[in-house]
């Protein structure tokens, strides 16, 4: 398998899933601007919308999409427990789905896009908060987005992380800070981002 990244962004969840799975992987980083890979390829022709993460999984297709590459992930590893059955499979389902559109594409997007005027980031600013508080609020007197851990505090612990590269504040949401504690403290997750801090410091 080969995961295409670019440090600390969103694929630093698949980077986690993967430690946390014991999946085996070459990992390949991407140059958002230029699109493309450290070994020389060109991004375009791996995965067209440009965009990380992307999974090349052994048959050679290329997988896209946060929520179903880590779905994929967890699911290779069930033994890892990192995505539960039944109603609990949809409800972890529906924060993947809420973290992705609310949270990240809903509003990251648009707040660290080049091109968005103004305006668009002071909404998206807005659209962020309201959907962090409605995250917070249903972590209270909970460890987890569910009733274990799994995938989607991943992906919200990765999310949640670029809220110091804007104007606000991780701390206005405690349950969410405290969720990307818990998540960032198991031996796993705390490998992948200091492994990704040193790669994106290095860059810097
Ligand atoms: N819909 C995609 C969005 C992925 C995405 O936004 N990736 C960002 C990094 S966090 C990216 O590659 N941005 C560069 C670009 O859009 O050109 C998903 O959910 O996987």
């Amino acid at each position: 398998m080969e995961l295409f990244f670019s440090p600390l962004s969103c694929s630093l969840a698949s980077r986690i899933t993967m430690y946390e799975a014991g999946i085996d992987a070459a990992y390949t980083r991407v140059d958002g601007k230029t699109k493309t890979t450290s070994d020389g390829r060109n991004y375009l022709e791996i995965n067209p919308r440009g965009q990380v993460p992307a999974i090349k999984i052994s048959d050679g297709e290329i997988l896209t999409e946060n929520v179903s590459i880590l779905e994929y992930l967890a699911d290779l590893a069930p033994k890892a427990g990192l995505a539960p059955t039944g109603i609990e499979r949809t409800r972890m389902r529906k924060w993947l789905a809420f973290v992705n559109s609310e949270v990240h594409v809903g509003a990251f997007s648009a707040i660290f896009s080049s091109t968005a005027p103004p305006e668009a980031k002071a909404y998206a600013i807005e659209r962020a908060k309201k959907a962090l508080a409605h995250v917070d609020k249903h972590l209270e007197g909970r460890d987890w987005l569910t009733n274990s851990f799994s995938i989607a505090d991943v992906y919200l612990s990765v999310v949640g992380n670029w809220l110091q590269s804007t104007p606000i504040k991780l701390a206005d949401f405690p349950n969410v800070a405290a969720l990307q504690k818990r998540v960032f403290s198991r031996p796993a997750a705390g490998k992948a981002v200091a492994e990704e801090l040193a790669l994106y410091r290095a860059a810097a």
